[in-house]
């Protein structure tokens, strides 16, 4: 039993860099975590300590969360030290960086190894999502529809 609650205890961690890796479904290079943005799973992210744009042997990543995991898209870094750090991604394929823009890299700055940043969220959008709202586009292409139908109808 004292095992277990040791592993809970340990979870409380200081001096992290946390966040999430979000689908930026309406595109607005904004975590809209109450929708209609999702978490982004299976994602590498790395502390990109050359800033070379990509993950370097000898430079920290991990993985964001699945669906599955209770903390979709959410990553961790943990005992990271004090200093400046580029955070970035490894973008899924058919997707794009939406935040930061431009490939730019999260840039997170920790003055006191006492201080966390939990919002260290990165953005991509899906680019073979045809609309910024699928299924809302969706109906509405088939209102268009009807009312194309309709008008002829009306003027015969
Ligand atoms: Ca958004
Ligand atoms: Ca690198």
């Amino acid at each position: 039993m004292s095992g277990w609650m040791d592993r809970l205890e340990s979870r409380v961690l200081f001096n992290s860099i946390s966040g999430t890796i979000f689908n930026d479904r309406n595109n607005n290079a904004a975590y809209d975590s109450a929708g209609p943005d999702l978490g982004l799973g299976s994602v590498t992210v790395y502390i990109d300590a050359n800033n070379n744009g990509s993950p370097d042997s000898g430079e920290v990543s991990t993985t964001s969360g699945t669906m599955l995991s209770g903390n979709w898209g959410g990553y961790q870094f943990t005992n990271v030290g004090t200093g400046t750090f580029n955070i970035r991604i490894v973008v899924p394929a058919n997707f794009a960086q939406t935040l930061p823009a431009n490939n730019q890299p999260l840039v997170v700055t920790i003055s006191n190894p006492t201080f966390s940043v939990l919002t260290a969220n990165i953005g991509a959008r899906d680019l073979t999502q045809t609309s910024r709202l699928g299924g809302r586009a969706g109906r509405t292409r088939i209102t268009t529809a009807r009312a194309r139908q309709a008008k002829p109808r009306c003027r015969t």
